[in-house]
């Protein structure tokens, strides 16, 4: 019987408050997380968890760069914004958040381990050169939908849906489990705008267990 599976994105801590790419509210999402996550245990479902995991010289960090954080420039032939230093291997930042339920978690997809590029999706990195080995994973535990949280909705959260949808996953997003970065004020909207044309289903926490509990019945 094909499976659904909760797929929880980069609930870090350089992405969470006093973190070094602080995202606005990020720590709210933990508890959602955690809120979903006995939706899917109690069901036989898996949980997977990303993380940002970059060596300590990764090409997208602005001081490898002699540049500044937020600016653009190209890494190995692509558009890239420059970050602060974040999720730097084996780092406190990079652990998960400490009130995320990490005992239920499955597997764990680690992105963004190669220096001279970034991976914001948690299936390809950013020139679908490599893949993570997430796709084959979710392939032998029979995973066809995907519902799908986390951070940060204008990038990691949106390239994971996006690759999620072409690789032929079913995607629900959990719309109050995701917090964008927002370097332009309306990147998290018009993402979600993306994510929803592009054929993913936006629903909130209680539609989300509303469905489940009709779907009991
Ligand atoms: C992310 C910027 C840089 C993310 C990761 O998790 O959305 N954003 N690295
Ligand atoms: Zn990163």
């Amino acid at each position: 019987m094909s499976q659904q599976a909760l797929l929880l994105v980069d609930l870090q801590n350089d992405f969470c408050a006093d973190g070094s790419l602080a995202v606005p509210e990020g720590e709210q999402t933990v508890r959602i997380a955690n809120s979903l996550i006995p939706l899917f245990t109690s069901r036989g479902c898996k949980i997977i968890a990303t993380q940002d995991w970059h060596p300590a010289d990764h090409g997208s960090f602005a001081r490898v760069q002699d540049s500044e954080p937020f600016l653009q420039g190209i890494l190995d032939g692509l558009p890239q914004t420059w970050w602060p230093d974040h999720c730097v291997q084996n780092s406190y930042g990079a652990e998960f958040h400490q009130h995320l339920n990490i005992a239920a978690i499955d597997h764990i997809a680690l992105k963004g381990c190669q220096q001279e590029i970034d991976s914001y999706s948690a299936f390809f990195d950013n020139g679908h050169r490599h893949h993570t080995g997430l796709d084959d994973w979710l392939r032998q535990q029979d995973v066809s939908s995907l519902v799908i949280m986390g951070l940060a909705t204008d990038y990691c959260v949106k390239f994971t849906v996006l690759d999620a949808l072409s690789l032929g996953y079913q995607v629900t997003v959990i719309t109050e489990g995701c917090r964008g970065v927002n370097l332009q004020p309306q990147d998290s909207e018009q993402a979600l705008l993306k994510m929803a044309e592009s054929g993913a289903t936006l629903m909130t926490l209680d539609v989300f267990r509303a469905q489940l509990a009709a779907q009991s019945q």
